[in-house]
Order: C-alpha cells, then sequence, then structure tokens
C-alpha cells in the first residue's frame, strides 16, 4: 500500500492535518490504535482559540460549532472571594468559543469519512521505519493481518504517548519538562453552568476551574493531590469541596448534580525539540504538554498542523523543501510562547505543598495588580484567547 502522508493518530491533531492536506489535494491515511468510539469517549478540551475556530471553517467542517458552540467575550479570576472580570473582547478584539474537543474531534471524523479519506482504527503495533530516508514506511496489523504503507512522510500526531517521538534518535531529540506537584480533578454534570462564562478560582484550599460544554453541561475541576484517586471522590464530596473554592455568590447559586464523568489528569510541561526528524513530523501532543490552566493543549495542535499542512502542500505544490526545513522552528516559537503562559497561569492559580504564607501573598498580590492594569489584563488576554499563528 502506498500513500503521500501517513498520519499516526485520529485525535485533533491528526485528523485536522488529515482535512488541511485533503484541501491541498494531499492523500493521507490515518491510523489510530483505539475505536472510534473509544476516542470520543475521552473527555478533554473545552475552550476553542480563534486560529482554531478559523481551521475548522477552514476545512468547512465549522457550522455545528457556530451553532452549537458558545462564544465567550471574556472570564473571570475569582481569588480573597471575590471574582474579577477580564473583558478578552475589550483588551484584544478578540473571543474564544467553548466547544468541547470530544465534539470538534467527531465533527473532525465525520469531515474525513466524508470525503472518502481511509481511517484505520484498531490498528496495533504502529511502527515507523526508516524515517531518516527518502523512503519512510509504516508496519501495523489489523485484525492479525500485518500491512505495510510506503509514504512520502510520517506525521506523529499520536500524542504523549504515541510511538513518533521515540522513533526520533535519542542523541537528536532534546526534551524539556516540568512536573506539577498535583492533578486536576475533573467532573462532567448535566447542570447548567454556575455563571455565563469560565471562572479560575485561586484559594488557599487549591484551585478551582468552573467551565463548560453547553447551557446545560458543565465542566468543573478541583486541583487535588496526585496520590488521589477518583473513587476517594464522592459527588458530594466533590461539590463540597468546589464550593469552599468559589465566591459566596457562585457557591450559594451553583447547580448541582451526579457525575457522569470524573477523572483525574496530572499536569506537566513538556516540549520535545526538534519537531521534525528527517520524513517524520511531530505535531500536537506527541511534541508538547502544557497544564490546561492556559486551555492551550488542543490550539497548539491546530496551529502545529496549520503551519505542517502548509508546508507539505508546499512541498507537492512548488516542489519546495523551504517550509518543511521550517516547520520545527516555527511551531516551536509559538509552542514555547503557549508553554510560558500555561506555567505562568499555573503557577498564578494553584496552591504549591510546602510553600509559605509569603508565597500565596504573593500570588494575591499579582491577581490583585492584573486585574487593576490594562497593561496586565491584555497581556493576559492576548495569550489565552491565542497569540497570532
Ligand atoms: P491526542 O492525545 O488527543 O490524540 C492522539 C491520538 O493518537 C489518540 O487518539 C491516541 O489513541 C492515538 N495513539 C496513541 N498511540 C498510538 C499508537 N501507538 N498507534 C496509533 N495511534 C495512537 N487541553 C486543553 O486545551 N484543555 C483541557 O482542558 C485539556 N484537558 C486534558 C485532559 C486530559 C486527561 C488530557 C490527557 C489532555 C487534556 N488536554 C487539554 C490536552 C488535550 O486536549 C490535547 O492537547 C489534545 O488532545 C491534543 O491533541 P492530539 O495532539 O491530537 O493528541
Ligand atoms: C474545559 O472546559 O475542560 C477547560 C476549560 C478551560 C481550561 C481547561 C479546561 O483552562
Amino acid at each position: 500500500m502506498r500513500t503521500q502522508v501517513v498520519i499516526i493518530g485520529s485525535g485533533p491533531a491528526g485528523l485536522l492535518l488529515g482535512q488541511l492536506l485533503h484541501r491541498r489535494g494531499v492523500d493521507t491515511i490515518v491510523l489510530e490504535n483505539r475505536s472510534r468510539d473509544y476516542v470520543l469517549g475521552r473527555i478533554r478540551a473545552g475552550v476553542l482559540e480563534q486560529g482554531t475556530v478559523a481551521l475548522l471553517d477552514e476545512v468547512g467542517l465549522g457550522a455545528r460549532m457556530h451553532r452549537e458552540g458558545l462564544p465567550h467575550d471574556g472570564t473571570e479570576l475569582c481569588f480573597d472571594g471575590r471574582r474579577h472580570r477580564i473583558d478578552f473582547k475589550e483588551q484584544t478584539g478578540t473571543t474564544v468559543m467553548v466547544y468541547g474537543q470530544t465534539e470538534v474531534t467527531r465533527d473532525l471524523m465525520d469531515g474525513r469519512a466524508a470525503v472518502g479519506a481511509p481511517t484505520v482504527y484498531e490498528a496495533d503495533g504502529v511502527a515507523l521505519h526508516d524515517i531518516a530516508t527518502d523512503h519512510p514506511r509504516v508496519t501495523y496489523s489489523k485484525d492479525g493481518v500485518s500491512h505495510e504503507i510506503q509514504c512520502d512522510f510520517i506525521a506523529g500526531c499520536d500524542g504523549f504517548h504515541g510511538p513518533s517521538r521515540p522513533a526520533i534518535p535519542v542523541g537528536v531529540l532534546k526534551t524539556y519538562e516540568r512536573v506539577y506537584p498535583f492533578g486536576w480533578l475533573g467532573i462532567l454534570s448535566e447542570t447548567p453552568p454556575v455563571s455565563d462564562e469560565l471562572i479560575y478560582a485561586n484559594h488557599e484550599r487549591g484551585f478551582a476551574l468552573c467551565s463548560m460544554r453547553s447551557k446545560t453541561r458543565s465542566r468543573y475541576y478541583i486541583q487535588c493531590r496526585l496520590d488521589e484517586k477518583e473513587e476517594e471522590w464522592s459527588d458530594g464530596r466533590f461539590w463540597d469541596e468546589l464550593k469552599r473554592r468559589l465566591d459566596e455568590k457562585a457557591a450559594s447559586t451553583i447547580v448541582t448534580g451526579p457525575s457522569i464523568e470524573k477523572s483525574i489528569a496530572p499536569l506537566r510541561s513538556f516540549v520535545a525539540e526538534p519537531m521534525r526528524f528527517g520524513r517524520l513530523f511531530l505535531a500536537g501532543d506527541s511534541a508538547h504538554i502544557v497544564p490546561p490552566t492556559g486551555a492551550k493543549g488542543l490550539n497548539l495542535a491546530a496551529s502545529d498542523v496549520h503551519y505542517l499542512a502548509n508546508a507539505l502542500g508546499e512541498y507537492y505544490s512548488a516542489k519546495s523543501s523551504a517550509g518543511i526545513d521550517h516547520y520545527s522552528q516555527q511551531a516551536l516559537s509559538r509552542v514555547w510562547k503557549a508553554v510560558r503562559f500555561s506555567w505562568w497561569m499555573t503557577n498564578l492559580m494553584h496552591r504549591f505543598p510546602n510553600t509559605e504564607p509569603f508565597d500565596y501573598k504573593m500570588q494575591v498580590a499579582e491577581l490583585d495588580y492584573l486585574v487593576h492594569s490594562k497593561a496586565a489584563m491584555t497581556s493576559m488576554a492576548e495569550n489565552y484567547v491565542g497569540l497570532p499563528f
């Protein structure tokens, strides 16, 4: 079997890349080791930057997002028992779109099927070969039958635990990592959101986030210890703890209900350089991970594949390697700025173990400065809505 680009992974990065390349007349095959339903069952990101919205429009798959998504002009920061609004639209002229990653993935899967582009789900043992040559190959097995795909390029969109990043020789790859000493316990509930916009809360007991998926489905998070398990958190215990970390109005008006999903996610900052080796290109979580505090993970996957699709499109249309030779440097420039913002917001909003009262006062002082300084609010807003591609 042969194709132009093999895409490993049918998450947002792989599927969006597939659609962008299809529009450029580039043939792809997507290989995914999980089932379609398993991929759709993962509850992850919730906030799309305008750049990501524009890419979904570019591939003709933005209709349901515009119909069902929730445009947000701002967000609220809660500290010292009070909420303060950051107005993205006033500060930057731009907004964000609240539309779950599950729905983005569903729209992209449906779009790929509609154009008849092949996806192999439950592909086992995906392995990359000869990536340093002009004739890379990918092998896998499906229902016990072995397959090989010859291709021009491989896009490693297989997330943090996929096979693509490890395929780059150790001596070539340089990684940077910061593991945070806490996690996020998140729940999904069929309850109306407590507020029209997201609320990020810094409390002495720990961070909390009030988000949503629609006007009837809410997504809440509280910071938790890394040694905690979901089963230790009954719904009642979760709601009580969340209320303790919110302002009085939110705590008294929040509508609680049974969780329909509950999970703990660890937090890390991670970047692998370079994002290209030979005919292999990394995009999305295979190359970088950010703590979800800044809502950047999914959106970085989008900017990576925007750059990569342009580069590969130029290779095939203009027979030029300039774009693919520049891809890693171009993508990493935006990645590192988003990693910094996510690290900054995580340090500002969370309670770190073994910190002193002075450290909490420093966080509150920075938040107090932030919400009373136009310059500081503009800086936070332009990073949150997404820096230019
Ligand atoms: P993904 O991990 O989404 O997709 C990779 C795909 O590759 C998966 O479908 C996987 O099954 C597949 N794969 C892996 N190994 C393979 C193999 N050997 N062969 C074939 N396929 C393979 N981001 C935010 O912005 N906000 C959030 O709130 C947020 N919450 C998150 C919560 C959790 C628990 C996690 C893990 C991540 C969260 N993220 C969040 C980040 C997340 O949204 C990612 O940034 C986003 O999924 C990146 O998309 P991809 O790069 O496509 O990676
Ligand atoms: C979410 O809705 O899941 C979400 C929103 C904003 C974040 C993180 C997660 O910063």
